[in-house]
């Protein structure tokens, strides 16, 4: 009797324990887990310890990934968000895109194209952001936030469509308005207003369909975010701070998607510049 009483008491302290803390039973220490992890975990109940101490491993165990990339280049922060999402550690190596650095010989050696993110990963070396994000999101992919949904061949299918659109449709106007409105100003030039007034136009006709499609879909791909939403994030993300936000928050599907998709703590972290140039930065 009295020893089952004690194992009430002693099963109700161990279920608080969980339910506040979900990591200190495994002797982790709740600000060593990705807050990419804490979003996602929080939300699969039935493996949320297995996927914690997934997350923990993940983020503790040293890839060797460098990240050759600029911290404002919205190229860099699309494998940011996937590396953040995914938890995994990575040595950043700032190319200053400011002092050209990009086309010297010592990069030039890395990337003949001139171009930042590079990725290398042991012998392998990849360029292209988006390229770059299917191979950690594959390598990677039962860890942390699933990026990708290969359970059939019908949903590969449906995100492969909606990662080329993002190529092929959005990115064409979006980047040059991003260019135009928000890099423009920063680097203290003016836009120019008549490259703006013909692209707007092509942008508006690609959200007109995203904003059909997201009446009945959370997410573009699926009710779920995935890599397509994601590769969205780095055009959208400077838009928003551009009058071109108008853009997106007239349709209002596409404004609950963009809201959904820009609050995520992986990508707050990819835009976060301090947290690049806090990693410890190793040379080329
Ligand atoms: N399609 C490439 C584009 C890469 C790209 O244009 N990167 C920009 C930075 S966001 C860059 O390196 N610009 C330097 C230059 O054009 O000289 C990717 O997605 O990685
Ligand atoms: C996840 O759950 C923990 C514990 O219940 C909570 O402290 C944390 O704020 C939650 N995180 C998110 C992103 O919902
Ligand atoms: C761009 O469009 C705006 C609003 O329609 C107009 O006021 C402006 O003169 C246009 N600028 C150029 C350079 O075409
Ligand atoms: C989306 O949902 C609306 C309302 O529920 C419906 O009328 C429309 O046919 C649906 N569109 C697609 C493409 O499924
Ligand atoms: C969305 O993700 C949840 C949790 O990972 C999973 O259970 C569900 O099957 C996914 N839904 C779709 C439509 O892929």
């Amino acid at each position: 009797m009295g020893s089952s009483i004690l194992l009430v008491s002693f099963a109700l302290v161990v279920m608080i324990l969980i339910s506040y803390e979900p990591y200190s039973w495994m002797g982790v220490n709740a600000s060593d887990v990705p807050t990419s992890c804490d979003h996602y975990c929080n939300q699969t109940f039935e493996s949320r310890h297995q996927c914690y101490k997934w997350c923990e491993e993940s983020a503790h165990k040293d890839h060797g990934y460098k990240l050759y990339g600029y911290p404002y280049s919205a190229n860099t922060r699309r494998v940011l968000a996937v590396l953040y999402e995914k938890g995994l550690s990575f040595d950043p190596i700032t190319v200053d895109l400011r002092s050209g650095e990009q086309k010297k010989p010592r990069f030039l050696a890395i990337n003949p194209f001139g171009l930042i993110p590079v990725l290398v990963d042991r012998d392998l070396k990849l360029f292209e952001s988006r390229a770059i994000s299917q191979y950690l999101a594959t390598v990677h992919r039962s860890t942390c936030t699933q990026l990708l949904n290969h359970k059939s061949y019908k949903k590969m299918g449906t995100e492969t469509m909606w990662m080329y659109i993002e190529s092929f449709e959005f990115d064409p106007p979006a980047s040059i308005l991003t260019q135009e409105l928000a890099i423009k100003p920063l680097v203290g030039q003016k836009p120019d207003y008549k490259v703006v007034n013909e692209t707007k136009p092509l942008l508006e006709k690609v959200l007109d369909i995203y904003e059909e499609r997201l009446k009945n879909s959370s997410f573009l791909a699926s009710n779920n975010f995935t890599l397509a939403d994601l590769f969205h994030l780095p055009n959208i993300q400077y838009l928003m701070g551009t009058p071109a936000k108008r853009l997106f928050e007239n349709r209002p599907s596409v404004h609950r998607w963009v809201a959904a998709i820009t609050a995520r703590p992986a990508w707050k972290k990819a835009c976060d510049v301090k947290a690049w140039y806090g990693k410890k930065m190793n040379g080329y």
